[in-house]
């Protein structure tokens, strides 16, 4: 397991890739995410849901092949929800919503673990703040068809709103995030973006994750600019 600072999460959030073998299309998954660690990505979610899910000990099998991709280039791999795949794969975290467990009673399970929370607004980052969470993924920032029970559309303004609220944890925005709208999402104060289909459904990975990462880092930089000239 990799024990990361907060401030190391915050650098592994930059380009989070989100994915399971339902969003690769006619793809294999292992060479999506292959190509997008070739690309650049700094962190993987295993995400194996929806319809065509894999189940049981097809996803355990998957799941540990894309566990040791990540593990052999230092990718920290989170898994979805699921605490006992999360155990079995030896992840590196897990990522809950509002409707799993408590983040704190999670901490207590998986001891060691990152833990990621989903959070919709200040209020609800506030509490994973206090539960014990390591970094929060806000959205969705924009129209998704990827999750088809995703909350409304926030907006950058999210993240703005959270900031303005004193919520320092590492964030991700996720959500309809593409090479175009990356920049307005670090603009408004998100550590990284976390896209599904940006890379998984791209005809090049990692061309996908490449372009993302520098338009990412871009903006980060642009950022630190900013508050020099500020002082
Ligand atoms: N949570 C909020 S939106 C979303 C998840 C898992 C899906 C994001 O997928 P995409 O393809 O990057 O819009
Ligand atoms: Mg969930």
């Amino acid at each position: 397991m990799m024990n990361l600072t907060s401030e190391q999460l915050r650098q592994a959030l930059r380009l989070y890739l989100v994915m399971g073998s339902s969003n690769c299309a006619e793809a294999d998954p292992y060479a999506v995410l292959e190509g997008a660690i070739a690309g650049g990505i700094t962190m993987f979610q295993f995400r194996e849901k929806g319809a065509n899910a894999l189940q049981g000990q097809a996803k355990l099998e998957l799941g540990a092949r894309l566990r040791r991709l990540c593990a052999q280039h230092a990718v920290p791999f989170i898994v979805n929800d699921d605490e006992r795949l999360a155990l079995e794969l030896e992840a590196d975290g897990i990522h809950i919503g509002q409707e799993d467990a408590p983040a704190a009673e999670i901490r207590r399970r998986l001891k060691g673990m990152i833990v990621g929370v989903s959070a919709h607004d200040l209020g609800e980052a506030e509490s994973a703040l206090a539960a014990g969470a390591d970094y929060l993924g806000v959205g969705p920032q924009y129209a998704t068809r990827t999750k088809h029970d995703a909350r409304e559309v926030q907006g950058p303004a999210v993240l703005e709103r959270m900031r303005v609220g004193g919520i320092q944890l590492p964030i991700v925005g996720i959500g309809g995030i593409d090479a175009d709208k990356a920049r307005a999402v670090i603009r408004a104060g998100a550590d990284g973006v976390a896209v599904v289909s940006a890379i998984s459904q791209a005809r090049s990975p990692r061309e996908a994750a490449d372009q993302l990462l520098s338009i990412i880092s871009n903006s980060l930089g642009g950022i630190i600019n900013d508050n020099d000239i500020k002082g």
